[in-house]
């Protein structure tokens, strides 16, 4: 099925986001976690710059996508949020977050489903589990989707999986941006979340 996707508009402030009511799904993960080149690979185009330079995005990025034809309303909305959890030392979420991510996760009416990526490489981040506390706590669905599966085989991945889906209580979605593996998946969930 063919993706198109359009760049609306990048908000730094709750009145700049966009109006209406398409369903939305936001992405959310530590910066330099793989989340634009997750984007990308996801709708097939550069949507989200990949860069070296991590927390540069500092503001709400959203896409409109239609599926097959363009249409003059979009079946999906895309967020693509700053990345957090960059300081050495990891301090609460809420702590270096832009002031208006709070309300966007807590208030948004058409966000439908958080996409929150955590690094399949690396153990369970305390800046991850918090996001994950909070949005528990507020009542935001979320599905926890591990980046860089490529660079773990076999059983190595599938160990590091369970793992890692035991520590944070959820259930685990490994994605390849590299490879294009869990692609399938991901889509399947966001069509689920948005029907
Ligand atoms: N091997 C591998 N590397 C990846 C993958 N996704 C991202 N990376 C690398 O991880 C780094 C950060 O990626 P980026 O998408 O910019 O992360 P962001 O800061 O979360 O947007 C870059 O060097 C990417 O090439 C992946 O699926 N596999
Ligand atoms: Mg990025």
């Amino acid at each position: 099925m063919k993706v198109i996707t359009q760049f609306v508009t990048s908000s730094a402030a709750p009145h700049q986001f966009p109006a209406g009511d398409v369903p939305e799904i936001a992405f959310l993960g530590r910066s330099n976690v793989g989340k634009s080149s997750l984007l990308n690979s996801l709708v097939g185009t550069k949507m989200a710059n990949v860069s070296n330079t991590p927390g540069r995005t500092q503001t709400i990025n959203f896409f409109t996508v239609t599926f097959g034809t363009p249409k003059p309303n979009p079946e999906l909305m895309l967020a693509d949020l700053p990345g957090y959890g960059y300081a050495r030392v990891p301090k609460a979420i809420v702590g270096e977050w832009p002031k208006f991510i709070e309300p966007y996760l807590a208030d948004r009416q058409q966000l439908r489903l958080c996409m929150c990526l955590i690094d399949s490489n690396i153990p369970p981040q305390k800046s991850d589990l918090q996001l994950l506390d909070w949005m528990r706590k507020v009542g935001r669905p979320f599905q926890l989707v591990a980046t860089k599966a490529d660079r773990l085989s076999g059983n190595k991945l599938k160990q590091s999986m369970s793992a890692l889906s035991k520590e944070f209580g959820a259930e685990l979605l490994p994605y390849s941006a590299k490879t294009g593996a869990g692609k399938d998946e991901l889509w399947k969930k966001i069509r689920e979340t948005i029907s």
